[in-house]
């Protein structure tokens, strides 16, 4: 039989890389055939969660960025300058957290879904046409963000105006001046040539990118004990090699970009720099403990542990 996996990226992209090592360890390990939807092919991300949500497709891969919307307390990948930066830590903290591995499975499942695993895809960095150093330079600027009320929050914290759209508005949102600036990581603003249409590359480390594989809970339920665990094996396999793959990957990403558009800048911001912006992460977390009470709390108290402990190491 085929099982139908949607993700919202393209195949040689980060989430792309992540389904085809999947793909392998099912195909190598089992009859079963998997068969692959990139970005596009199925409608925006919105589009494959409602129909891994209604069983046509089998798996989907979508970013908390999307699923806040539907899960509010995923929003909390939101709280900024919450996640380390330090690779180290941070695959840690994704491969150990009791949030992410024990709590918001039952959250997931209130949804449909079964959550497999959760994985970062590197540090987001902000791409506007100004430069911008501090959050009166984002006065006025509209900033793209994913669908997520905590996001917008976040950035009407950074001082910007900030513009919720789906992913394939933005090349031409950005083209036209509808939006000036957006956000994520390098190896997407190269992939997808967010240097054409933005000139400044801004990090300033508030966040790295989560996303999410999720499994339609009743067809994963409805599986022999064999099939989930070898759903489980490839998820592992995968997961390991999408954090060996992305060693290296922003430096190499942000070489292509000057590369190819030598007159872009790109920016890291000082701590200095960085303490306004720092500041604002304790009134996006009360924005978060407001949308989503006391379940929110106990997941935003837990991610913390869990953060203290992959810091430990
Ligand atoms: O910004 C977005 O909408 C997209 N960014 C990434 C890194 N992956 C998929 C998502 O649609």
């Amino acid at each position: 039989d085929t099982w139908r996996y949607a993700f919202e990226e393209a195949l040689d992209e980060v989430q792309g890389v992540f389904a085809q090592k999947f793909k392998e360890e099912i195909e190598a390990n089992s009859d079963h055939e998997i068969q692959l939807f990139p970005y596009g092919t199925l409608g925006e991300s919105a589009d494959i969660m409602e129909q891994a949500q209604a069983g046509i497709l089998q798996f989907v891969n979508q970013s908390p960025g999307f699923t806040g919307a539907l899960i509010p307390e995923a929003q909390v990948f939101f709280v900024p300058y919450l996640l380390p930066q330090d690779p180290e830590e941070l695959n840690s903290f994704f491969r150990n957290s009791v949030a992410i591995n024990e709590m918001f499975p039952e959250l997931y499942a209130e949804q449909g879904l079964e959550l497999l695993t959760m994985y970062p895809e590197g540090e987001v960095a902000i791409t506007t046409k100004a430069p911008m150093r501090s959050p009166e330079d984002l006065n006025e600027v509209k900033i793209r963000v994913m669908t997520n009320p905590l996001l917008v929050e976040s950035y009407r914290a950074f001082g910007a105006t900030p513009t919720p759209l789906p992913w394939g508005e933005v090349y031409g949102g950005l083209q036209t001046n509808l939006i000036q600036g957006q956000e994520n990581p390098a190896f997407f603003i190269e992939s997808t040539r967010m240097y054409e249409v933005t000139d400044h590359i801004t990090f300033a480390g508030h966040n790295n990118f989560t996303t999410a594989l999720m499994a339609n809970k009743d067809f994963f339920d409805g599986l022999s004990e064999e099939d989930q665990e070898l759903i489980r094996a490839a998820t592992e396999a995968a997961f390991d090699h999408i954090l060996d793959y992305q060693e290296g990957l922003t430096e190499a990403s942000l070489d292509a970009i000057r590369a190819a558009r030598p007159e872009v800048t790109i920016t890291w911001l000082s701590e200095e720099e960085r303490a306004p912006f720092e500041a604002s992460a304790e009134s996006v977390e009360a924005t978060f403990i407001e949308m989503t009470g006391s379940r929110g709390q106990e997941i935003l108290d837990q991610m913390k542990a869990d953060l203290a402990a992959a810091a430990e190491g």
